[in-house]
């Protein structure tokens, strides 16, 4: 298990012995006019589907300078603060590995925004996100970040990716285990 990973904090036996591959997933907010900037991913797993911005965590980083660089090489932002909001876990059938997507909130950024090869970078409202065209998870968890509730939650998916056999969704007072 990647040490970096915070997987033994969940209570679940089957979960625990599963390796987990970590990712980050960061959320630029604009707090006065209440808008996320979102990335239409033009490439690879996402595609054509609108996120946050966010990848692999390298092996000689920490997962916060990861989210950092991620959204820098993504959206052209350079985050100066990130704030972890959530925790994801994502199970697939068939797959052995889990998914560890460690979840963050900016509003304290520099920099332009830029349409990369990955993304192309779009202004929504936080109350009006496009959640038909995003993971079929966003939509469950996202009221949790409007209501700036921290949250651990786990999905495990069906064989297509796409279709949610089980949900569990937790409020928690803290990501710092
Ligand atoms: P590469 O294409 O450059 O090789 O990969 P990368 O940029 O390092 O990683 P990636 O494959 O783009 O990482 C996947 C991103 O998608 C990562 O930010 C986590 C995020 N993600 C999932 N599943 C879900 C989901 O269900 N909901 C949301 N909102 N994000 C997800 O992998």
């Amino acid at each position: 298990m990647d040490n970096r990973s915070v997987a033994k904090y969940v209570e679940d036996a089957e979960h625990l012995e599963m390796p987990h591959r970590l990712f980050t997933l960061v959320f630029p907010i604009d707090p006065v006019n209440n808008c996320v900037l979102l990335g239409m991913k033009k490439r690879g797993f996402g595609k054509d589907k609108y996120n946050g911005f966010g990848g692999k965590v390298e092996p000689n980083e920490s997962i916060e300078s990861g989210a950092i660089r991620e959204l820098a090489e993504e959206s052209g932002l350079l985050a100066k603060r990130v704030d972890k909001c959530g925790l994801l876990f994502f199970y697939f059938e068939n797959d052995p590995v889990a998914m560890e997507v460690h979840v963050y909130l900016t509003s304290d950024f520099s920099g332009q925004v830029i349409e990369t090869e990955e993304m192309a970078p779009e202004w929504y409202s936080a109350d009006k996100m496009p959640f038909e065209q995003m993971w079929a998870d966003d939509s469950r968890w996202w009221p949790m970040v409007l209501k700036k509730q921290k949250f651990t939650a786990r999905f495990w998916f069906f064989s297509d990716m796409t279709t949610i056999t089980r949900e569990e969704i937790v409020p928690v007072k803290s990501l710092e285990f």
